[in-house]
């Protein structure tokens, strides 16, 4: 067995054999990962559906029209949106949209990175901030540890700097949000909204949370979403805009800045959505949207165990998403390598308003999808928290119990 067979047959293991917490990962089905390693992938279909530029298409075109159709009809339920399924990723599905809907020198609204917002929004370290301006707005700690939206800043923000486009989106906050009061807002201000949903877009699909997909004012003008995080598909993205904005979109993406679309992504973002529609099932048989609030049941556990533990809730959630601080004794990138070691997978984070760095910051994120596709329930979701509470606090003896709980889990994958 050469080199590259051998370290996939050593990751294959590691996945199956220790327990995934990363709040943006997921076990996708193996029809997923069957379309991922297809025929599909030997081709070059640069265009759109009717309208390539090589020969051979008429499968694509078939292929992508079919995915367009079922993502419109999980998530659009007003007809005022149209899809594009060609993105490759998150990061590069927002620059499409910053590229589409912007001018150089033009000002983009977003979260503070530091209070849970995304790198791709642009921020300090941003390549995109030779060509657009940026500017932040906030969250507001109501009761002690809950830190939320904080909707009249968001409001004075977009007074005081008139933005072009604003976005709403987040990769570390683990409360509910609603979309039409902040989308109005930024209308009334003038400004485009980028829904970035990459993480809550399963819960959106399900009806378990808020959708930005609104009619009029109340909506988000463009919605992006990768889609293997709790829509639970291939590594890949879409972008949806509205109507009118759609083939200035699409031109943009191609022949604007890409060439060939990546088809046996294409192919598995549709088999996820065939599962999503219960057109197909996951391989347990459970229905997406019993398996979303699962997630959601299994993160509200995983805190409780956690807090009862002895660990500081931030935010309680009411997503996939936990946040945890870490006592400030605690060093978390070393907790973080304790944890590995024991065989529980997660990454250290940054707290609202923390202090220490993003490198060793003060707190842990959790998340509940990949699980939960493996099966996970409450009890032990609860079990869980309270292994991880112990490590980070520097008692032994969880070895066993995490390697107990890992193989009560489902595994779904051939090697
Ligand atoms: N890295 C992903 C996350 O963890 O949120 C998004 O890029």
């Amino acid at each position: 067995m050469n080199k590259i067979f051998d370290l996939t047959q050593k990751e294959f293991a590691r996945q199956r054999d220790t327990l995934n917490l990363i709040g943006s990962e997921n076990y996708p089905s193996p029809k997923v990962l069957e379309l991922l390693g297809s025929v599909w992938q030997n081709r070059y279909s640069e265009g759109y559906p009717g309208k390539r530029y090589y020969a051979g298409q008429v499968y694509t075109d078939e292929l992508e029209t079919f995915v367009q159709q079922k993502a419109l009809e999980v998530f659009d339920k007003t007809d005022e949106y149209g899809v594009n399924v060609q993105l490759l990723s998150g990061s590069p599905a927002n620059a499409m949209v910053y590229m589409a809907a912007l001018q150089p020198g033009d000002t983009i609204m977003s979260i503070k990175l530091s209070n849970g917002g995304h790198l791709s929004h642009l921020h300090d370290t941003s390549a995109y901030k030779k060509f657009f301006n940026h500017v932040t707005y906030d969250v507001k700690e109501s009761t002690p540890n809950l830190f939320e939206i904080d909707a009249e800043d968001f409001k004075a923000q977009l007074s005081a700097h008139k933005p072009q486009l604003t976005i709403i989106g987040f990769s570390a906050y683990p409360r509910a949000y609603q979309f039409a009061e902040l989308c109005r807002a930024a209308h009334k201000a003038g400004s485009l909204v980028l829904a970035d949903i990459a993480h809550i877009n399963g819960l959106v699909a399900a009806g378990l949370h808020d959708t930005p997909f609104q009619a009029g004012s109340d909506g988000a003008d463009y919605v992006s979403m990768t889609t293997h995080k709790t829509m639970r598909g291939p590594r890949a993205a879409m972008v949806f805009a509205k109507k009118d904005l759609m083939d200035n979109f699409n031109k943009t993406v191609f022949p604007g800045t890409s060439g060939g679309p990546h088809m046996h992504a294409i192919a598995a973002i549709g088999q996820a959505l065939l599962e999503i529609l219960g057109e197909e099932e996951y391989p347990d048989g459970v229905d997406f949207r019993t398996y979303s609030q699962n997630i959601i049941d299994n993160a509200q556990a995983l805190e409780q165990g956690l807090a009862d533990g002895g660990l500081e809730v931030i935010s309680p959630t009411q997503t996939h998403l936990c946040l945890v601080k870490v006592p400030d004794e605690v060093d978390s990138l070393v907790a973080q390598h304790k944890l590995e070691e024991l065989g529980i997978i997660l990454n250290r984070n940054v707290i609202f308003n923390d202090p220490k760095s993003a490198w060793r910051p003060s707190g842990l994120r959790l998340g509940t999808a990949a699980l939960t596709s493996r099966g996970l329930n409450t009890e032990q979701a609860r079990q869980l928290g309270g292994l991880i509470a112990s490590s980070v606090l520097g008692q032994k003896g969880a070895a066993t119990a995490v390697s107990e709980l890992t193989t009560q889990l489902n595994w779904y994958y051939q090697s």
